[in-house]
């Protein structure tokens, strides 16, 4: 599978945010990562859906939505999205998890699911068929420059197997928080397809975004 990368805009300039996803588009990055929380399911609150119709408006590139809520279903027909964009909810944050993920799906968007640290991939087995995307959290959700959880390389392992066991080869694996290039590497060879890069990776002081997206590519492919 193609490996591809999802920029975390709540780690960019957002003062200059129309800049930044320039930048992006020039870097040849292929997601723009967009965390929403609730303050209610993570201790923290980030962007939101004027913002996600806003970027809409300026850039093709495709979007990933990191729903951090509770009761996503009840706040998904805001946003105004095409068939390429991924709305990914928490195994979690809703009583019906399966039946916001078949909303997504009729929204005519593509539908994730993200599972926690401590949720087990085994979680997912009955909710294959209706996604298009597993979210490997490799931190607890709700802030940036956290540190990677022991373990995330079993995990991404362990769910790149059962996925395949399954049935779906075809559903990638997203991995996020802590993505740095070393972290990157390690979860690729464990069967991540989808990085989502923030401050351990794209968006640094002494790097441009052009030059820290190659850095992390080459690094992926490096022996
Ligand atoms: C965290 C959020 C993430 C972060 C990203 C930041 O709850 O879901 O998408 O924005 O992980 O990257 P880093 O490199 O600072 O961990
Ligand atoms: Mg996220």
């Amino acid at each position: 599978m193609k490996k591809l990368l999802s920029a975390s805009l709540m780690c960019a300039d957002l003062i200059n945010l129309g800049d930044s996803i320039k930048k992006l588009e020039e870097a040849g990055i292929e997601y723009l990562h967009i965390d929403i929380m609730d303050g209610a399911f993570v201790p923290n609150i980030t962007l939101g859906f004027d913002l996600i119709n806003a970027i809409k408006e300026v850039t093709d590139i495709p979007l990933d939505i990191h729903m951090m809520v509770n009761a996503p279903s009840n706040l998904i027909g805001r946003m105004k999205l095409g068939k390429d964009d991924i709305i990914c909810v928490h195994y979690e944050s809703d009583v019906h998890i399966h039946r916001t993920l078949t909303q997504i799906r009729d929204l005519g968007c593509k539908a994730g699911i993200a599972i926690n640290p401590q949720t087990p991939p085994e979680s997912i087995e009955f909710l294959a068929d209706s996604i298009d995307m597993a979210l490997v959290m490799t931190v607890n959700p709700g802030f940036a420059g956290q540190k990677i959880f022991a373990g995330a390389d079993r995990k991404t392992a362990k769910m790149r197997r059962l996925l395949d066991e399954w049935g779906h080869p075809e559903i990638p694996i997203e991995v996020d928080g802590n993505i740095s290039p070393a972290n990157g590497k390690m979860l690729c060879k464990n069967g991540a397809d989808i990085f989502v890069l923030g401050t351990s990776s794209l968006f640094m002081k002494d790097k441009s975004i052009k030059q820290a997206a190659e850095d992390f590519r080459k690094m992926l492919t490096e022996e």
